[in-house]
């Protein structure tokens, strides 16, 4: 196959791989012995491979278009982009990302290691099994390259050069519009049920949450602070627990596609959005305990993001001007952050494009209750930041909420 337009299918992705060895990782091209394509997200053909030894790679090509959608097209070189974030992701966290083994610019293929052996989170989360180790992981993974690409520690220099490499423009305004726009305003790509219309008016009316929102939207715009993963929802992670307890376990973010600089807080926001729906759904399943459980562990996700963001302080890029002080605002700030990008992810997913099977596979009336609790904590959050963003004090108002 050459140039960039063929679509790989099942049958035709040993001999790609045998004519690019590169891409095969552990796997022998000449000893395929399956392909099965699992791509269940909005945007790509995802084929896991295996040969005859049991081993196995991810081979990842782009669609021209939405996955959903055929007439919604899409820049290909979206790959590019998710190449440069995940090869620096993993150059600094490569026990909280899939190993890259190769990226394919003419077929606009990226090889990736086989999870098979880890499930996805958001599966996991609908079917009762929290992973409660994950938020403390996650925090560490955002710690880790938040900081190793912010000013503190990349130098000037090459820090442009790598924003240069990773500015995502196509996917960027994806997200400015389907996160931060159509939820407040009539659009096509919209919808909700009709239990829920009152809800929605609610929301759209509450002037001060969408001025917040639309700030956060500027900050997303404007603030290049670091190389954020971009689309870090339970579905973009994979978890594997270690242990019978389900305590430890591993934990691996994937699809980096929508990776940025923008501000480090849409991270944080992500995960702890879809905390938030992931109570919703057990609250309204009569699952209590574990929904407060679970609109607890956005303090986990901050506590270990902030440890590991400070330990790494120390070597900061220069001390002479960056002092304590300093630090003490980045992480105020990037707390609040955290609290806005979660209230804005969360609506998205119930009143905007690319709903998720935690409210989706809800018979109507708990989707109902369950999309109403969402869209009350996402206002909570939205501007009870603004007076203390203490991720303790907002997971206390969220379960008032909640459990209202
Ligand atoms: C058209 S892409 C829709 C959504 O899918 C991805 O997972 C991102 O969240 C994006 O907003
Ligand atoms: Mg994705």
């Amino acid at each position: 196959m050459s140039g960039g337009s063929e679509l790989l299918t099942t049958e035709t992705v040993p001999a790609f791989l045998a004519e690019r060895p590169h891409l095969a990782g552990p796997v022998d091209p000449a000893a395929i012995v399956s392909v099965v394509e699992v791509g269940d997200g909005n945007l790509n053909l995802v084929f896991i491979v295996k040969d005859a030894a049991g081993n196995g790679v991810v081979v990842k090509q782009s669609l021209p278009h939405v996955r959903v959608d055929p007439t919604w097209p899409l820049t290909r070189s979206r790959t590019k982009r998710e190449a440069v974030v995940l090869g620096t992701h993993e150059s600094i966290a490569p026990t909280h990302v899939p190993a890259m083994y190769g990226f394919d610019e003419d077929a606009i293929v990226l090889s990736i290691e086989d999870l098979s052996d880890h499930a996805v989170w958001r599966g996991e989360l609908n079917a009762g099994r929290i992973h409660p180790y994950a938020p403390r992981a996650l925090g560490r993974y955002v710690g880790a390259v938040s900081f190793a690409t912010s000013v503190f520690g990349t130098p000037g220099p090459e820090r442009r050069r790598l924003i240069a490499e990773a500015t995502n423009p196509e996917l960027s305004e994806i997200t400015e519009d389907l996160v931060f726009t159509e939820p407040y305003v009539d659009h096509e790509h919209n919808g909700w049920l009709p239990a829920n219309d009152e809800d929605v008016r609610e929301l759209r009316a509450d002037r001060p949450f969408v001025h917040e929102i639309a700030l956060a939207r500027i900050r997303f715009q404007e603030d290049a602070q670091s190389l954020v993963h971009g689309d870090l929802h339970t579905g973009s992670v994979f978890v594997r627990a270690d242990d019978e307890t389900g305590e430890t376990g591993s934990v691996r973010a994937f699809d980096s596609e929508f990776g940025t600089f923008a501000p480090t807080g849409f991270d944080l926001g992500a995960v702890w959005a879809n905390l938030v729906i992931a109570a919703a759904r057990a609250r309204v399943l009569g699952r209590d305990a574990d929904a407060s459980r679970l609109l607890a562990l956005p303090v986990e996700l901050v506590d270990a993001f902030e440890a590991e963001y400070v330990s790494r302080w120390p070597a900061r890029v220069d001390p002479r001007v960056f002092d304590d002080a300093v630090l003490s605002v980045t992480l105020a700030r990037i707390r609040s952050d955290a609290a806005i990008y979660a209230a804005a992810k969360a609506v998205r997913r119930i009143v905007g494009f690319s709903k998720v099977a935690d409210i989706q596979t809800l018979p109507e009336p708990e989707r109902a209750v369950a999309a109403r609790l969402v869209l009350r904590v996402a206002r909570v959050l939205g501007t009870a930041r603004l007076t203390d963003a203490d991720p303790r004090r907002l997971t206390a108002l969220t379960a008032d909420a909640l459990f209202a």
